[in-house]
């Protein structure tokens, strides 16, 4: 069924649907900048954007009409008849939003941003194979960086050599800010990376990802420069433990919410419950955080086209902190595990 179709069939309305997001606008009509709008109804796809984007919508969207922005809202909503509007109540800004009702006084806009999302959960076969490759990118990045880190390198330069290897390997971009968290600074979940030198006996951790094709990545590994004392062993092993465990409990159709369970079930029984604040994980696709997550709150089921991290983390302020993170995909009723980078305790 096409991704137009889908979408409604989420919306069981005869209603125009009006898209501002980039994720979205890629996800629908395939074009792959920003700057483009869309407005879709049963019969027509327009896709509304500016002089210096019209010959890649022509090659990206042959199924959309071209519509020059230029010619404002009031002429790109006179074009259909519909009434009522579906649009991306997140992905919008006031003044924007204000014109619309303002001006296009004819149409009831109505929020719906959950069901234009709803299609990107289920990743089709085309989508579950760009993002293996995108991870492929990253477990070969992780390879190329453990013969790279020494002593008195800065996360920085750490962050910098993880970037350009992807760049090398075919990424258009990164997921997000690549997090190369060293000694006490990896007890920050999200420490990005800083000047900081590395030094002996640091925990490492690495956590990156890159946009292929336009889908992203996610991967963490946490190493040890040098070898580790027993604390370090200790925390990896949980950590470690919790991520196998986690990862063994997912089927197709498992509670997300069990999953997060079974992982912080072993991290509260070690007593390092209060040392994990944040969700088991979180689905990947165009967007690095996309639905459902594995989290204690999530009501979602597991379904067959979910691609999902699972990413247990203890962190100890002053001390530091281990994550392991690894990207799982569900298809057909099998559990794929996209990352291969090891993860037996890595001592570098
Ligand atoms: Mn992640």
């Amino acid at each position: 069924m096409s991704r137009v179709k889908r979408l409604f069939e989420n919306i069981k309305s005869d209603g125009a649907v009006f898209i501002s997001s980039y994720p979205n606008v890629f996800y629908y009509s395939g074009f792959s900048s920003a700057d483009a709008y869309l407005l879709i109804t049963a019969r027509e796809r327009y896709i509304i954007t500016d002089s210096r984007y019209f010959v890649q919508a022509k090659l990206e969207c042959p199924d959309f009409e071209l519509v020059d922005i230029k010619k404002g809202w009031e002429y790109v909503f006179g074009l259909i008849k519909e009434d009522t509007i579906y649009f991306e109540e997140n992905n919008i800004s006031y003044g924007m939003y204000s014109m619309l009702t303002g001006k296009v006084y004819a149409k009831e806009f109505i929020p719906a941003q959950a069901d234009i999302n709803l299609p990107r959960q289920k990743k089709d076969k085309h989508e579950l194979e760009i993002i293996k490759e995108a991870e492929k990118i990253g477990d070969m990045a992780f390879s190329h960086i453990l013969d790279i880190i020494k002593v008195g390198m800065s996360e920085r330069e750490v962050a910098f050599e993880i970037e350009s290897y992807m760049r090398k390997s075919g990424a258009t971009g990164l997921s997000f800010d690549t997090i190369a968290a060293s000694g006490v600074r990896s007890s920050m979940p999200h420490g990005v990376a800083s000047d900081k030198l590395i030094a002996k006996g640091d925990l490492l951790t690495l956590d990156f990802g890159c946009v292929y094709n336009g889908y992203c990545s996610d991967m963490t590994r946490t190493v040890v420069i040098g070898e580790p004392d027993s604390k370090q062993k200790e925390i990896y092993e949980l950590v470690l433990k919790a991520q196998t465990e986690a990862i063994g409990a997912i089927y197709e159709g498992v509670l997300c919410a069990d999953v997060d369970k079974v992982a912080r079930g072993i991290i509260t029984d070690a007593g390092y419950g209060e040392n994990f604040g944040h969700a088991l994980g979180h689905s990947v696709g165009i967007q690095i955080h996309e639905n459902p997550n594995f989290s204690p709150k999530s009501t979602d089921v597991l379904q067959s086209g979910n691609v999902l991290s699972v990413e247990p983390g203890v962190y100890i302020d002053g001390w530091g902190g281990v994550r392991i993170e690894d990207l799982i995909a569900v298809s057909d009723g099998e559990i794929i595990n996209l990352t291969t980078s090891p993860k037996e305790h890595i001592a570098i």
